[in-house]
């Protein structure tokens, strides 16, 4: 996966990227003051890129619970004297601008950020000034507002709900040609066990097929897991959560204030897939024998009637995550398989049985998402799987048993492997 924006390319692959935090507050919770001269702001960003920061994020309104708002012309004098001495320094790593105001956002992408997240979800007229930018935005879940949102959050299904949300911001932007990575906003009008809860199914994120940003960075959520444990010693428990997620492979940028530790942990992950990914076995998913009907064959006649055929699919799958779940997003569903060989077979003529075949294979791997029908261990409808990133190979076998009879032989067709 690529996001771009002018000369900043941010590739998602093999571990997860480090987003620096750079707070330009008076009153953040970890970091509020420390940060709220321009040089000093500008210094730490020197520090978070030397220290392996993929990129930095800037943000001049704490969101903390129960902050109030700041006013945009507030906001904008802290931010723009950064960005820019930023922009000056000429980095190397993107700089996104954290704020829920639109107009900042477009004065701060002005300047030259190259990228916006918003706590506040990604309205409408957010996704306008990405788009006119051509900036890729990370819409995060919050239930509220700062001021309110640890007022007592309810939810009927925390993971159900918050993935159902993204999506429809995923679609939103995809409308108007953003990229949009989504986030589920760990700590924004959740309690522990929905915090928890969400994390523990952080995966069920990867149907919506857009990168995933997390931020646990010494979030309060810790000191309640932990019993007690004031926001300077958070460390261990923010680690301990990231690592679980990228072990996953269900993040693919983390969030945080400590730079040089999330780099290491990144690494290290990175290294510990590579050799997972060479031992691991290779999981494949199968349906053979699926019925169909297509007009195929060289001659006009042959393709005058659907002529019955055969399919058998195959689809290898890259190594799961380490410790990854026994669930359904984690694969390919043998029922939508079906479906897409019998859809591409049923939607066309082809001369070649090869061609079918490599056309049922390119659907498997980019369109088995799209097929419905499937239903999800949480009872809701899948509308896809999670894994077309994870497809190593698809193999497709077309015979025509007809054809077969005709010529007295045991089998004819033709068989495509394909790599996405
Ligand atoms: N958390 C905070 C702020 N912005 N953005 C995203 N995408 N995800 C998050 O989880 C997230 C965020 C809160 O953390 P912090 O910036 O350290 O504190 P404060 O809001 O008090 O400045």
């Amino acid at each position: 996966m690529e996001l771009a924006r002018g000369t900043h390319t941010l590739t998602f692959d093999e571990r997860p990227l480090v987003m620096g935090v750079l707070n330009v507050t008076p009153d953040s919770f970890s970091d509020g003051g420390l940060f709220d001269t321009p040089e000093r702001a500008v210094e730490h960003a020197r520090r978070m890129t030397a220290e392996g920061a993929d990129l930095i994020d800037v943000g001049a309104e704490s969101t903390r619970p129960g902050a109030g708002t700041v006013e945009l012309k507030d906001e904008l004098a802290r931010l723009l004297p950064v960005i820019e001495g930023i922009a000056a320094l000429d980095l190397g790593v993107p700089l996104s601008v954290d704020t829920a105001k639109p107009e900042a956002a477009d004065r701060a992408l002005a300047a030259g950020a190259g990228m916006i997240n918003d706590i506040s979800g990604a309205g409408e007229a957010m996704l306008e000034v990405a788009a006119r930018h051509g900036a890729p935005i990370v819409a995060m879940h919050m239930r509220g507002e700062p001021r309110t949102m640890q007022h007592a959050p309810r939810y009927d299904n925390v993971v159900a709900e918050i993935r159902d949300y993204l999506s429809a911001r995923v679609a939103a932007g995809r409308k108007l040609g953003v990229d949009v990575l989504v986030d589920p906003g760990i700590g924004f009008g959740k309690t522990l066990e929905h915090n928890l809860e969400l994390l523990a199914n952080l995966h069920t994120l990867r149907r919506l097929d857009a990168p995933v940003v997390l931020g646990v960075s010494r979030k309060s959520f810790l000191d309640r897991l932990l019993g007690g444990v004031p926001v300077e010693e958070r460390l261990a428990g923010t680690l301990t959560v990231n690592a679980w997620a990228a072990a996953l492979d269900a993040a693919d940028v983390l969030r945080v204030h400590d730079v040089r530790e999330h780099r290491q942990l990144a690494e290290s992950i990175a290294a510990l897939r590579r050799h997972r990914r060479a031992a691991a076995p290779r999981r494949r998913v199968l349906a053979r024998g699926i019925p169909g009907r297509c007009r195929v064959g060289v001659t006009a006649k042959e393709r005058a009637e659907p002529q019955e055929l055969l399919v058998d699919v195959e689809v290898a799958l890259a190594p799961a995550g380490l410790g990854a779940p026994d669930e359904l997003d984690t694969t390919v569903d043998y029922a939508e398989l079906a479906a897409v060989a019998q859809a591409v077979a049923a939607r066309d003529e082809y001369r070649l049985v090869e061609t079918l075949a490599e056309r049922v294979a390119v659907a498997v791997a980019t369109e088995a998402g799209s097929t419905t029908g499937a239903a999800a261990t949480d009872g809701t409808a899948t509308g896809g799987t999670a894994a077309p990133g994870r497809i190593e190979s698809v193999r497709v076998r077309v015979s025509k048993p007809g054809a077969a009879r005709e010529l007295g032989v045991a089998e004819v067709g033709a068989e495509i492997v394909w790599r996405p």
